[in-house]
């Protein structure tokens, strides 16, 4: 079989696309001190599964959760964004999935904390059948849905025996305008989390954290990260088939790397089918042109 791993030579080039700034939309006020989370920038596969370093830049806040027949139970509050989601997961010392759980998370959507909530303020959850997207109607939640709106979200939760872990996605600036907030990286958003667990709909116990949902002066704070917009150096390159490329970069390659941004320059070498990453390193599979042993590839690499 054909190798070439030693004879090719790498020419790496990195580019990185600006991320335009957002205005500003709130950074007069606060909300409750020592209930602010600093969001770290990341990534999360959203499967209710808190994986090796999944979650590990994420800021975090612990909390004492409340379970039907028991509890308090400690919990963990993660936050994390990237320039286009905010992700939040919450961990909760279980052993096993209730019958009947959700996680909620209410926002203070311009970061004013007044004292009642305003009509279209955000919240979404994840319920016992899947992820729901609401706005404020300035009396209830609705869902975005009932009102021509969208549901934009994701969610997903599991028990390992150990503990019960809710992850949730939602954009930071969706289009659905009227139902949802409109956020940039550097904003600040108050914030509150709601935790149920019970057996049945009817047979439920609530925690709220920091405060309850309808006093939005009482909530924490999310200060959203800027997102490092450098691309990882990429400290070596080797090609193990005619057709593959392994990089490896100094940092790690978010797992939403796609074929767009590397661009394969070489000889009979045009076209990257399949990106995978793992940690810091990134392969590249050709699903056009191969190389050979006389090639200079060089490798663009743009940071999404
Ligand atoms: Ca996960
Ligand atoms: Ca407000
Ligand atoms: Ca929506
Ligand atoms: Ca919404």
């Amino acid at each position: 079989m054909f190798k070439s791993s030693n004879k090719i030579v790498l020419s790496l080039f990195l580019s990185a696309i600006l991320v335009l700034g957002f205005s500003s939309l709130n950074e007069a006020f606060s909300h409750a001190s020592g209930k602010t989370i600093n969001s770290g920038v990341g990534t999360p596969t959203i499967d209710g599964s808190i994986t090796g370093s999944e979650w590990s830049t994420a800021g975090t806040l612990d909390f004492n959760a409340k379970v039907f027949g028991g509890g308090p139970t400690p919990a963990r509050i993660f936050v994390m964004n990237d320039a286009n989601n905010l992700y939040v997961a919450i961990r909760v010392d279980r052993t096993a999935l209730d019958g009947f759980n959700f996680a909620n998370v209410v926002f203070d959507s311009d970061h004013g904390a007044e004292s009642s909530r305003e009509i279209g303020d955000e919240s979404f959850e994840l319920f016992n059948t899947g992820f729901r997207d609401f706005y404020w109607t300035g009396t209830t939640s609705f869902l975005d849905t009932s009102d021509g709106g969208t549901n934009d979200g994701s969610g997903a939760r599991a028990n390992n025996g150990v503990v019960t872990v809710y992850e949730l996605s939602h954009p930071l600036d969706s289009t659905d305008d009227t139902h949802d907030f409109s956020l940039g990286v550097g904003n600040t958003v108050g914030v509150t989390f709601v935790v149920v667990f019970g057996t049945t709909l009817g047979t439920t116990t609530t925690t709220f954290f920091p405060a309850g949902a309808s006093n939005p002066s009482l909530y924490g704070d999310i200060v959203l990260s800027g997102v490092d917009t450098t691309a990882p150096t990429i400290t070596s390159g080797t090609t193990t088939s005619t057709t593959t490329i392994d990089l490896i970069a100094s940092e790690f390659v978010t797992s939403t790397a796609a074929p767009a941004d590397f661009t394969v320059n070489g000889i009979g070498v045009n076209t990257v089918g399949t990106v995978s990453t793992s940690g810091k390193d990134i392969t590249l599979t050709l699903s056009s042109g191969s190389m050979s042993d006389t090639d200079i590839i060089t490798v663009d690499y743009t940071l999404a």
